[in-house]
């Protein structure tokens, strides 16, 4: 088998995505994410400049090596640009792989090793009140684990809460700012948990993302105010560039920790890992590099007793989600999958094989791994120029966001 083409397909559907689809001479195609939210035209240049011409001619099925020659082949490693465009491809092979094998992906990775996976589902409120009933809605629709967050009292909106204060009409595309206070925030979420406990009981599973902003201490304090609260886990407590901090979190709570959704190779998580500091590994599919490397990561991350938590939020194509649903049936660590439900023109624009239903996920039964892009509506939804937004102190300083 041999590659014919590879098509960089940019496509907005309710928001940005970066799609590779690969063509062979036997008439299989693959397709792979590599969205890369706010710096999605790099990755496009990163592919479309350097990947495209290296790889057209070459035998699809030498997934391997390939992998190998675009890691260690640029001579310059890592990086979530360079990781991204690298998922992309990675993923569309597997997807042709699996298709050629005539099986779906899970098959060909080792087989299922459940039935079905746990999902969580993200949970929001202004207020508390909100949140609870947001969250008691969630439950309703039959989710077993939900992820809460609650604006906190003398702040603008925060992450996961609210749209922003900001009229972005006016950004024309360009970052928003939010405001943060760390003592307010530490002051008010553990009376989100003991408001959701007390109203919604202790069955369902709660989590909460703090998206990085805290200290080592801070976040030990968190940790230890909601451990009356029993937490599946609190996310992305502070930002990781030392991945040590986490040694002083560990001392003083047991409050799992889940980590790694800006990770981009197993080298921003090896001590987390080996050192057992954190309870669920993060990573997904497009921003680790492919099903190649994520398998080792999840791998490695089973014999030190960490699960999976592939980040699968909304800005993450489902070909994206499905890869890591893939690799969450077999993976015989899987901890859970984040799943924010897709806009309906997301889904026009990615049909796909896997399935929601009672809380759970499901990969579905199709080959390769099951999503495929249609081109046609696609090229209907051209770049739309959108950032992420920033966060500043209360003073102005420039904080994590
Ligand atoms: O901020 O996907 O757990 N989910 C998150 C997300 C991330 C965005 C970043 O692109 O933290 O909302
Ligand atoms: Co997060």
């Amino acid at each position: 088998m041999k590659i014919t083409d590879i098509k960089i397909i940019v496509s907005s559907p309710g928001r940005n995505f970066v799609t590779v689809k690969i063509f062979t001479d036997e008439g299989l195609t693959g397709i792979g994410d590599a969205t890369l939210n706010g710096r999605e035209k790099a990755v496009v240049a990163y592919l479309q400049d350097h990947l495209v011409p290296v790889l057209t001619g070459r035998d699809p099925q030498r997934i391997e090596d390939i992998w190998q020659y675009l890691y260690k082949g640029a001579y310059w490693r890592r990086g979530p640009v360079t990781m991204a465009a690298i998922g992309g491809i990675d993923t569309a092979l597997w997807d042709i792989k699996a298709k050629a094998a005539g099986m779906p992906l899970y098959q060909l990775l080792g087989g299922a090793s459940r039935e079905r996976l746990m999902a969580y589902v993200h949970a929001q409120g202004s207020e508390i009140a909100q949140t609870v009933e947001a969250v008691a809605r969630r439950m309703e629709e039959g989710f077993r684990a939900v992820r809460a967050q609650v604006g906190i009292p003398g702040l603008p909106a925060v992450y996961g809460t609210d749209k922003s204060a900001t009229n972005t009409a006016d950004l024309n595309g360009l970052p928003q700012e939010e405001v943060w206070s760390t003592p307010k925030y530490l002051r008010h979420v553990p009376k989100l948990f003991e408001a959701l406990r007390g109203d919604l009981g202790w069955e369902v599973e709660l989590l909460h993302d703090v998206h990085h902003r805290l200290t080592p201490i801070e976040a030990a304090r968190l940790g230890k105010d909601l451990e009356p609260f029993r937490l599946f886990w609190l996310e992305d407590a502070v930002a990781a560039e030392h991945q040590e901090s986490f040694r002083l979190i560990r001392q003083h709570t047991v409050t799992p920790l889940a980590l790694g959704e800006v990770f981009n190779t197993v080298w921003d998580a090896r001590l987390l890992i080996e050192e057992q500091l954190i309870d669920y590994i993060r990573m997904t599919t497009v921003h680790a590099g492919g099903v190649t490397p994520l398998r080792r990561i999840m791998d490695l991350a089973g014999l030190y007793n960490v699960r999976t938590a592939c980040h699968g939020a909304m800005d993450m194509s489902p070909a994206c989600l499905a890869a890591n649903l893939h690799l969450g049936l077999w993976a015989p660590n899987f901890g859970i999958q984040e799943y924010s439900p897709y806009m309906p023109e997301t889904l026009d624009v990615f049909p796909g094989a896997w399935t929601v239903s009672d809380g759970h996920l499901h990969p579905g039964e199709a080959h390769g791994h099951g999503v495929e892009i249609d081109e046609a509506l696609a090229a209907k939804f051209p770049y739309e120029r959108s950032y992420l937004p920033v966060n500043r102190l209360e003073d102005g300083t420039l904080w994590h966001w």
